[in-house]
């Protein structure tokens, strides 16, 4: 009798100890985190193709209703007070509105490529945590013309970013020009523990010998991306420099999105650039702790299958695969360089 009542018990303990396990599980498995945001300072977006609507950054602040029934996305006023009217999914800091198309293409590969990194390599199982990856449309360029320079435009991107509290900002651009006021911006921004993915350039040189900015300012922050073949070769068009290149990744015949809900394709080190920003974004979207970012990226880089035959062009001996598609190479002019 005795001996049934402990076994009676001792059912009863297991069976709470198992409800709570599964309760845990199940808490665990619904937790939301927040989103990974990836600030894509380029020449805009196409927001409406298919492909990337999903996936485009909501400033919270500018959605819903105000106190006179009115859309905040379209009432005309700075709801959150950032200083930024109707900034629902970023800023067009060329023209200095909320106007955020696309003239060029270059902008939307770019988010394309990043997006592709996230959703095509999906893998996620009981230990992955459940965040989304978010782009930010920070325009800088169009061709069209701006009513501000492009340094000007990239600086106050950069603040924007900072300030809007993107993870990662990809800029796939650069030039000859260092600016004090472009480096004092990714500095805030490297306090804010924020990572600054940058193209090494397309000049085929060696920038250990005179820089490209952004990539070669000496800030922790910064991974500057020089690119590939698919025979993991480095491009010809690509700069190299072996303490001034972070990493090297497949930016040729990159396939992508284009404005217009079109498709195709790009080379170049912005094409890269982008791999490495989706590639990392994906990672820290399966991390649950985002404090020290550098760290886990540094973790993540040294992950990666080495490459002998390129460690003169690089710092990190690291190379990132990945799928490459097509042929075509359209080299996006840059106005900085
Ligand atoms: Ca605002
Ligand atoms: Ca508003």
């Amino acid at each position: 009798m005795k001996q049934g009542l402990f076994y009676l018990k001792y059912s009863v303990v297991l069976f709470i100890l198992m409800c709570v396990a599964l309760f845990a599980i199940q808490t665990f498995a619904n937790e939301k985190f927040d989103s990974i945001v990836v600030a894509v300072i380029d020449t805009g977006i196409d927001i409406r193709h298919p492909s990337l609507k999903q996936s485009i950054w909501i400033n919270s602040g500018e959605t819903g209703l105000d106190e006179m029934g009115r859309d905040k996305a379209h009432n005309n006023k700075d709801d959150d007070g950032n200083g930024f009217i109707d900034d629902v999914y970023g800023w067009n800091f060329c023209d200095n509105n909320n106007k955020l198309s696309d003239h060029h293409g270059h902008g939307t590969h770019i988010a394309g490529i990043i997006n592709n990194q996230v959703y095509h390599n999906i893998n996620r199982t009981l230990q992955s945590f459940n965040r989304d990856v978010k782009l930010m449309v920070l325009k800088y360029h169009d061709p069209k013309g701006c009513k501000s320079g492009v340094i000007h435009s990239t600086v106050e991107a950069i603040r924007y970013a900072t300030l809007m509290g993107a993870q990662i900002i990809n800029y796939s651009s650069g030039g000859m020009t260092k600016d004090l006021a472009e480096e004092n911006a990714i500095q805030e921004a490297s306090r804010k523990g924020i990572l600054m993915i940058a193209a090494a350039g397309n000049q085929g040189r060696n920038i250990d010998q005179r820089g490209y900015y952004p990539a070669s300012y000496n800030l922790k922050n910064i991974i500057s991306v020089g690119s590939l073949n698919s025979k993991e070769k480095l491009s010809l068009y690509s700069n190299f420099g072996r303490s001034r290149v972070d990493i090297l990744a497949v930016g040729e015949q990159v396939y992508s999105s284009l404005p217009d809900g079109k498709y195709g394709i790009m080379s170049g080190t912005s094409q890269a650039t982008a791999v490495v920003s989706g590639q990392i974004a994906k990672y820290l979207s399966e991390r649950s702790d985002l404090s020290n970012l550098t760290g886990q990226v540094n973790r993540f880089l040294a992950m990666q299958p080495k490459n002998n035959k390129l460690k003169d062009k690089m710092k990190l001996g690291v190379v990132l695969k990945v799928d490459n598609r097509n042929i075509q190479s359209i080299q996006f002019k840059k106005k900085r360089s």
